[in-house]
């Protein structure tokens, strides 16, 4: 099979139709499967192997003007507890995990709760590529080309009541097929929450894809959330219960650890971890540290969510 390069699908702004997803799809369908045999073993910060038929950076930019990071990088270092802590190791405990076919469940404070397959929201809204900036809590940063859809066609589908304020996301909860979910330490299953004016912006994500292709199983397939003014903790992977409320949902990290994991958890390079400085970065790739930009650089789209909050207490 042919290749076929994420910019031929996708040039920029250029929406993905469903019949050319599909096709993006199948092609790297069959290159996982070569990951799943454990052909390749990329280093974690270095470029695509020659002999892979995934499709390697080719050039695109954020629209700050830096370069996306290769698909080996986004898929080989990869935060995803349910796996491992081990972010060189997500990738090959992934491979086998089903993506396909996924359901997630939208209810709480709506008029017309549902459960969609993630085929059906492909066809009904139209995926687009998002090249976003994702910034860990733990200082690394990418630069990530999604598809996927902003969460409030899919809020506005359901018709969220008066009285919702949050949405709540959660994690699929299966330990046979996520190892990490065997550990009790953690309160399984992963959970993160957004507030509704949030969940509404369009900068809010609901991604189908990467790369001009299928979204992986290390990557959060079926469907994963990215919100990329926010930690990335906030961008929860793998959903299968997304749900309107009226109360601030508890999230996985802050119910952990309040002091170092907030609600809002938007990037601020003025507010430290309580371990350690959030004022630079590594992107990945990269040697030396870059500044890290306050709401990740999303400021202009973002910084009236929180008029009138102090963002040192909310943190
Ligand atoms: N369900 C789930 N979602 C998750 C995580 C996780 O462990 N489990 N890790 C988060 C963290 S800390 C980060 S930085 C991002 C990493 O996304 P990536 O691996 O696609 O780069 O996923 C977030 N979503
Ligand atoms: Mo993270």
């Amino acid at each position: 099979m042919i290749p076929i390069k994420p910019s031929e699908i996708t040039p920029k702004h250029v929406y993905l139709s469903r019949r050319d997803f599909i096709k993006a799809a199948g092609v790297l369908a069959g290159s996982m499967a070569l990951a799943a045999c454990g052909v390749s073993t990329p280093a974690p910060t270095g470029s695509a192997p020659a002999d892979s038929t995934v499709p390697a950076a080719d050039g695109r930019k954020d629209e700050l003007g830096d370069p996306v990071n290769s698909y080996a990088d986004i898929t080989n270092y990869n935060n995803y507890y349910e796996f491992t802590t081990d972010k060189e190791g997500v990738a090959q405990l992934a491979a086998q995990f089903p993506t396909t076919p996924w359901d997630v469940e939208v209810y709480g404070l709506v008029n017309k709760p549902q459960k969609f397959g993630v085929e059906d929201l492909v066809s009904r809204f139209q995926p687009e590529e998002r090249i976003y900036r994702l910034r860990c809590v733990e200082a690394w940063s990418m630069v990530i080309p999604w598809v996927g859809f902003p969460l409030s066609k899919l809020l506005n589908a359901v018709e969220p009541t008066s009285a919702a304020r949050y949405v709540r996301f959660e994690t699929i909860f299966k330990p046979d097929e996520l190892p990490g979910q065997k550990d009790i330490w953690y309160p399984w299953p992963y959970q993160e929450g957004l507030r509704l004016d949030e969940a509404m912006n369009d900068l809010t994500l609901l991604a189908t894809g990467l790369y001009g292709g299928e979204l992986p199983a290390q990557s959060g397939g079926g469907i994963r959330l990215v919100v990329p003014w926010k930690y990335g903790f906030k961008s929860i992977k793998a959903i299968i219960k997304i749900e309107l409320t009226d109360k601030q949902p508890a999230t996985m990290w802050s119910s952990i650890a309040p002091n170092e994991y907030g609600f809002y958890a938007n990037v601020n390079p003025a507010v430290d971890h309580p371990r350690w400085s959030q004022a630079s970065e590594r992107r990945i790739g990269e040697i030396s540290r870059r500044n890290t930009l306050p709401f990740n650089g999303y400021a202009d789209q973002v910084a009236h969510l929180y008029d009138g909050m102090d963002l040192s207490i909310n943190y």
